[in-house]
């Protein structure tokens, strides 16, 4: 079939919206049309030349809704007309990492995903002959797309397309990173890096674990009143104090509890574990750094009890956990809206980078 993409040709270049072809689904994949679609900075990361793992020319996006509109032969979890969001971190409940209960980081498919293919060393989309790689396996800036049935998360059908998406990835990476990553307890103070669409997500996300301090920097005073909206108790731009580290150990009585890096930039994850407590202050890393760079800090931060962990996909099991965060968002225990701050055709689908870059948005959703 010929199906509307935004298609990355080239790094550093606006995406062009041609009509592509692409192939039906095979065994066990699934086609699904996409209903909306946001934009993540790992998105404008990609696109913009620093994924070490960037493909040319490709589909981008991973943060999708849509429903099934065919199924592969073996396929058995879907069918035509369910509701889903396609998964980046796919679950197929039988990979080691699956059965260890330690890690949401399935591995069934993450090779041939890591090269912009389907599990079976192909592309499903083309254009004029030419094979376009598929993006984390989903795709999203595409209105049809072709997924492998583990990589589909079944959603509830009253939920709206133009929301869902969001838990695609920011909702859930945020939350998750909070609730399952760090396990934060109630009374807890901590310090949030980064008040971009997912540390707005962190920052409701310890407001609903009934987290003590939250104390939100940025190096845009704009997004005070954004943190404020979600929980927010205290907010540091970094350019207003001589040493943020020192300031933010100061302002949390020895160090917060814990600290989220939501930024990407190996700096601020150094300052971020920094600011952690002696003894016990555990940092995590949620933000993508570009190629290349490297984090670094005196050991004696690690001997002396600071803890850095790591987060991918809000530490969620994508099949099991994204239909339930779906769930609170529609009982009223997150809020999704006010972070949906654009809307807009495909067409108009680069307005959404540059408005992430001008730092004007939260989340930008193409609704198909
Ligand atoms: P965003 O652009 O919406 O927000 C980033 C925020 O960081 C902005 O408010 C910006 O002003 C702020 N910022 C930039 N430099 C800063 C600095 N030096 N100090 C303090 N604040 C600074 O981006 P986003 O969509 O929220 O994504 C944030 C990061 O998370 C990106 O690196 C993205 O690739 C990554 N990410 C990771 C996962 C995961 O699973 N680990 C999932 C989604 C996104
Ligand atoms: N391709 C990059 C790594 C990018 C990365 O870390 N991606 C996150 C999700 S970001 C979503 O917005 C992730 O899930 N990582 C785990 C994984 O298996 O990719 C690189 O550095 O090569
Ligand atoms: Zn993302």
């Amino acid at each position: 079939m010929k199906t509307r993409a935004a298609v990355a040709f080239e790094a550093k270049k606006p995406l062009e919206i041609v009509e592509v072809d692409l192939e039906g689904p095979k065994a066990f994949e699934v086609l699904v049309e996409i209903k909306a679609t946001g934009i993540c900075h790992t998105d404008a990361y990609t696109l913009d030349g620093l994924d070490s793992e960037g493909i040319f020319p490709s589909i981008l996006g991973h943060e999708g809704a849509g429903v099934v509109v065919e199924v592969g032969p073996g396929v058995t979890s879907v069918e035509v007309g369910d509701h889903v969001i396609p998964l980046y971190t796919p679950e197929c409940r039988q990979c080691k990492s699956c059965l260890s209960r330690k890690t949401n980081l399935c591995t069934a498919i993450r090779g041939t995903q890591g090269k912009g293919l389907m599990p079976d060393g192909t592309s499903r989309f083309s254009y004029k002959g030419q094979a376009i790689a598929h993006y984390m396996g989903c795709s999203t800036f595409s209105n049809y797309t072709v997924l492998p049935e583990i990589a589909l998360a079944k959603i509830r059908k009253d939920a709206p397309f133009d929301k869902a998406c969001y838990v695609g990835c920011g909702v859930t990476t945020g939350v998750g990173a909070v609730v399952n990553t760090a396990k934060v307890e109630p009374g807890a103070n901590c310090v949030v890096f980064g008040l971009g669409g997912i540390g707005l997500n962190v920052i409701q996300g310890l407001k609903m674990v009934g987290a003590d301090m939250i104390v939100g920097v940025d190096i845009n005073n704009d997004k005070e009143e954004w943190g404020r909206k979600f929980g927010m108790t205290h907010f540091v731009n970094p350019k207003d104090v001589s040493d943020v580290v020192a300031h933010l150990v100061e302002m949390t009585g020895g160090g917060a509890d814990y600290t989220f890096d939501c930024t990407g930039n190996t700096t601020v994850m150094r300052q971020a574990l920094e600011a952690c407590h002696r003894g016990w202050g555990e940092s995590i890393v949620i933000g993508v750094a570009e190629a290349g760079k490297e984090i670094a800090t005196r050991p004696f931060q690690l001997v002396t009890g600071r803890v850095w962990r790591g987060s991918a996909f809000g530490g969620a099991r994508g099949r099991t956990d994204t239909p339930r965060i779906v769930d609170w968002y529609m009982d009223g225990k997150i809020e999704i809206d006010p972070m949906i701050t654009h809307t807009m055709p495909l067409e108009d689908i680069n307005k959404a980078f540059d408005l992430m870059h001008a730092g004007e948005s939260i989340r930008s959703v193409v609704v198909f």
